[in-house]
Formats: structure tokens, sequence, C-alpha cells
């Protein structure tokens, strides 16, 4: 049996065939997992639970069969997807987890993230990052009629897509140091983040030994997952159908 991760799978009604790629994933490859983790940025853009969207009610329904087959599917925030809430999640049937989790999966200690908290040098990011977690902007923000807020989303992706246009790959990535002290905080000997869209699995050295860090891939063109069993962890890249 395995446990299935991916993560930054950008789902965007601009996009149908990463949505039928990914309920076809969900259909034949989820269905028959131990249980699926979406580390983040499920969505291009969260705007509000109460976004009616007929994509939200769509994928709602996939994950929920897949919750009703016995496949219980967990969600860890990403940067496009933070506002994301308890609501759509109950509809979903998907349990919604802390920025960070330590599994121990067919006994192996694993520590799970989106993987933005980890790109410490990326100070700008890191300062915005700071000032849209304030819950009251928050909340202010999803006060606003949805119009609005669709605004002011487009606006903030094109303004991040212009800030990363001028900021360095080495930047963008996370910070080799940041990887090492999250690691040993947790003693973890691996862990599996999305976000920065480089697809690897590294081998590290950490106090007491080595350490492994698996990078999910974004779902451009294809899918990509980290597939988790008793004996390996492989990561899988594969076509939409
Ligand atoms: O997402 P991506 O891959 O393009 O780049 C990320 C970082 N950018 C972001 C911004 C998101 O893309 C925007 C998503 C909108 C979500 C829905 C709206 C919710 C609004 C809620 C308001 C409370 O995360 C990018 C990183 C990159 O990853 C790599 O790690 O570099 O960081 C940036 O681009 C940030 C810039 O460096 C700084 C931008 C300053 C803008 C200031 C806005 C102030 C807040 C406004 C609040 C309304
Ligand atoms: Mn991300």
């Amino acid at each position: 049996m395995a446990t299935l991760f991916v993560a930054d799978i950008h789902l965007s009604v601009q996009e149908p065939a990463i949505t039928a790629g990914f309920l076809h994933f969900l259909r034949r490859q989820a269905a028959h997992a131990d249980a699926l983790y979406i580390l983040g940025d499920l969505f291009e853009a969260w705007i509000g639970d109460d976004d009616p969207a007929p994509l939200h009610d769509e994928i709602a329904a996939a994950l929920n069969a897949l919750a009703q087959r016995g496949v219980p599917c967990f969600f860890i925030h990403g940067n496009r997807d933070f506002l994301l809430g308890k609501d759509f999640a109950r509809a979903c049937g998907m349990t919604l987890l802390p920025e960070e989790r330590l599994l121990t999966l067919y006994d192996r200690p694993i520590l799970i993230l989106h993987g933005d908290t980890l790109c410490t040098d990326d100070l700008a990011y890191q300062r915005y990052r700071r000032r849209v977690n304030q819950r009251w902007l928050q909340r202010l923000f999803l006060a606003l009629p949805l119009k609005w807020r669709l605004r002011i989303a487009g606006r903030m992706r094109a303004d991040s897509q212009r800030a990363n246009g001028a900021k360095s790959q080495t930047i963008m990535d996370v910070s080799p140091q940041a990887v090492v002290a999250t690691l040993e905080r947790y003693q973890a000997q691996w862990m599996i983040h999305g976000h920065t869209h480089r697809p690897a699995i590294h081998t590290l050295d950490i106090r007491g030994g080595s350490a492994h860090r698996a990078v999910l891939g974004a779902w451009h063109h294809q899918g990509s997952m980290v597939r988790v069993t008793r004996d390996s962890v492989e990561l899988i890249e594969f076509p939409y159908n």
C-alpha cells in the first residue's frame, strides 16, 4: 500500500486540462491509496469559501468521493490558497493540517510542509507573507464583495509575477540552512514539500546522519507526486491521462 503526496496543482477555470488531469489522478491513483496529502496550492488563487465557481464544486465532489471510499485526504495551505477555510474543507471531506506536520508512515518519520517558509532568503516574500497572514487583514479581505476580491487577487498575482521576474533563482529556492534547521528541529530524516516547482530528491547531511528532501513538481504540463510505501519514497511524474 502507498500514501500519496501532491502540491502546486494550481487549478483554475483557465486551465481545464489540469483539472481533467487532477480528476483522473484522483480516480485512477489516489482512489487506491492509503491516504492523500495535498501540500498547498491546490488552487491558482483562493479568495474565500463563498466563491461560487463551479470548479470548486467539481473538485469538492471528487475529493469527497475519495473520502467516501475510505481514503482520508489531508490539506496544508499554500501561498495561493492560504484562505481556504473549514467550509470548503468540509465539503471536500478533507482535514486541514497546520503549516508543518511530522508524520510517521510505515515507521518512517516524515515532515511535510508547503515549502514557502523555507525560502528565508526571499526577504520581500517573507515580509509580504507576514503581512497577509494577519488575521484582521484576512477578515477584512473576506468581507469585501467577491468582485473586488477577484480584482485584488488578480493584481497580487500580476505583482508577484513581476517581482519574481526580477529575483534570482537562488533567492527563490529554499535556504539550505533553513532546511537543515527544520529537519533537526523535528529530528526527521525525511521532508516532503512543494512550492519551488523544482522536482527532485536531495540527500543532505544533518546532525546525527543523513536526511532526504523530496520536492514535488508543479502540475504545469503533467502530474507530479511522491509515493511513499514501506520500502521506498519515489518522486513520480506522469501524463494527465
Ligand atoms: O505565487 P508565485 O509562485 O507567483 O510566487 C510566490 C510569491 N508570491 C506570492 C503572491 C501570490 O502569488 C498571490 C496570491 C493571491 C492569493 C489570493 C488573494 C488573497 C488575498 C488575501 C489578503 C489578506 O505568494 C513570491 C515568491 C515566490 O513564490 C517564490 O517563493 O517570491 O513572492 C512575491 O512575489 C512577493 C513580493 O516579493 C512582494 C510583493 C509585495 C506586494 C505587497 C502587497 C501587500 C499586501 C496586500 C494585502 C491586500
Ligand atoms: Mn506555492
